[in-house]
């Protein structure tokens, strides 16, 4: 008996990029009865053949047209020629899902030459790619000493183009150093935190951010004045002014 002999597979692959698997995916046309098909999903920003199309009648003359929502189709062509029994629906440019008004969903149809439709749909899965933008570069405010703790003093507002809540449900927070007086909560509302002084402090600069997760957020300055409105000091507020001044 010889000695033992060890074995070894080797298996070789190639590992495609997430969201990439899924497509072309080949179909077959029917312009007899029509028909719906749900093509999975796909990354946005996805370039490439969406749709292989077997099947197609001798004598059709086949039409790439939207379905449901009228934006997806913009993102697609046919590539089809008469007399051949295969086309192919292929991306024009990348998929935007923000773009999409379905929601990242993209809708379509192949109409065949006596009207009959295969619709198609593909939701285009969402990317973080759109940053928080600040409707405003920079916020001022004026308010009276007198306003109460707890008042609202004021509100910024950032928008966040991505489609999914996930991508662009936003949170605010002041930046070190976060002056004492006021806290802001995560829905971008400035609220007086502690009582206001004219004379501790007539004018406050400070940082605010909107963020929706670690990597995408934008910060703008907001600048916030305090000053007396006509009215004397209250009287434990004339101490503070003497214990100040
Ligand atoms: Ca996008
Ligand atoms: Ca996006
Ligand atoms: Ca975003």
């Amino acid at each position: 008996m010889g000695p033992p002999v060890f074995k070894i597979f080797l298996f070789v692959g190639v590992v495609l990029p997430y969201g990439s698997w899924c497509l072309p995916t080949t179909t077959t046309l029917n312009c007899a009865g029509g028909s719906n098909f749900q093509l999975g999903e796909i990354d946005e920003d996805y370039e490439g053949e969406v749709e292989i199309l077997q099947g197609i009648p001798p004598g059709e003359n086949l039409e790439l047209e939207a379905y449901l929502f009228p934006t997806g189709v913009t993102f697609l062509q046919l590539d089809y020629t008469a007399g051949n029994p295969t086309a192919v629906v292929r991306t024009n440019r990348p998929l935007d899902a923000d773009a999409l008004d379905g929601g990242g969903l993209l809708t379509y149809a192949i109409k065949c030459r006596l009207g009959m439709k295969n619709t198609r749909e593909l939701n285009v899965r969402d990317k973080n790619d759109n940053p928080p933008v600040f409707q405003q570069t920079q916020y001022t405010d004026t308010v009276s000493e007198t306003l109460g703790v707890d008042s609202p003093v004021l509100t910024v507002k950032a928008v966040d183009a991505d489609v999914t809540d996930a991508n662009n449900r936003l949170t605010y927070s002041i930046q070190a150093p976060v002056p004492s007086v006021f806290e802001m909560r995560a829905d971008g509302l400035i609220l007086v935190k502690e009582r206001l002084n004219y004379n501790k402090g007539n004018h406050y600069t400070f940082t605010v951010e909107a963020r929706v997760d670690e990597t995408q957020y934008r910060i703008e300055v907001y600048i916030l004045t305090t000053r007396v409105q006509g009215q004397q000091p209250p009287a434990e507020r004339q101490q503070d002014q003497r214990d100040c001044c």
